[in-house]
């Protein structure tokens, strides 16, 4: 038999209507669907890049498929967390706490995974090589992967001041992000030609304003009046990460994948009209 603690189980859900209910259902399930479509997407078109390329389109895909993965999960856990209760004397009816937890950590196992794969397939569509590729990797996605596990124990407390402590020490690294991609890639980017040189310098915008999307999400608790589990901020705060990472795991691949296209426009190409094989890169 298993016994289930208080801070196992985690804070109760509130009470949401079924409009508000049915609201964060549907994000979850559009999520799932746009992760699964760019994973198809990635997967047929990733032929169509030299060979030298096709690692950064590989990342992007693994990315997305994670994600849809995981979206699944979040999506049952959303519909096991609630049950639909009648309203009493002719009252709507509502979506009230099953006594099931909402499983948080799904999240925080994805973005683990996924955010330092999404620092590193930037680099692998840039022109860096060597050693400082792998160390631009490691620090990169090293920090990324901090970042997430220090943001975690905050995301799962009840209380406001945890919220706070651990938000706050999960962002030094996300600023040490920043300061790679403005500061650390920024040679790399200049040597780039073209459109290429436009668009990467773009990315690392998207980038900033997708990633920056979470830390704010992550402070709406700390904003609705230190309640975190009222329904807005439960409601906001889902929706809210299901836009961003749309935009940080969907988008965002796209665009690496662009990128990847326009610059195997300079790779030689066999008589039958493929991509000669990378010459051991
Ligand atoms: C696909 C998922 C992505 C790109 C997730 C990115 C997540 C972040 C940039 C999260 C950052 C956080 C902070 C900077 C402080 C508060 C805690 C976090 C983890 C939400």
């Amino acid at each position: 038999m298993f016994v289930i603690t208080a801070e196992e189980k985690g804070p109760d859900m509130p009470t949401l209507s079924t409009g508000e209910y049915t609201l964060v259902y549907n994000a979850f399930s559009f999520v799932f669907a746009a992760m699964f479509a760019t994973f198809i997407f990635l997967v047929l078109s990733r032929a169509g890049v030299a060979p030298k390329y096709r690692n950064a389109v590989t990342m992007s895909a693994l990315v997305v498929a994670i994600a849809g993965y995981h979206y699944f999960r979040i999506f049952e856990s959303w519909q096991a967390a609630f049950v639909l209760t009648p309203g009493a004397n002719g009252a709507a009816a509502s979506y009230t706490a099953s006594g099931s937890p909402f499983n948080d950590a799904y999240r925080y196992i994805d973005w683990l995974l996924t955010v330092p794969l999404l620092t590193a397939e930037l680099i692998a569509v840039m022109a860096i090589t060597g050693a400082k590729k792998t160390s631009l990797t490691i620090r990169l996605a090293g920090a990324a992967a901090l970042m997430v596990a220090l943001g975690y124990p905050g995301e799962i407390a009840s209380d406001i001041g945890t919220r706070t402590i651990w938000g706050v020490i999960s962002t030094i690294p996300f600023l040490y992000i920043v300061y790679e991609l403005f500061v650390g890639l920024g040679p790399a980017i200049q040597q780039e030609k073209g459109n290429v040189k436009g668009i990467l310098s773009n990315v690392r915008w998207l980038m900033l304003a997708t990633w920056g999307f979470y830390p704010i999400v992550y402070s709406i608790p700390l904003l609705t009046g230190g309640a975190k589990l009222s329904a807005t901020a439960v409601i906001a705060v889902q929706v809210g990460y299901c836009i961003a990472d749309v935009l940080a795991k969907c988008g965002y691949g796209v665009i690496i994948y662009n990128i990847a296209r326009l610059k195997s426009e300079g790779e030689p190409v066999t008589a039958a009209g493929t991509y000669a094989p990378a010459s051991g890169d």
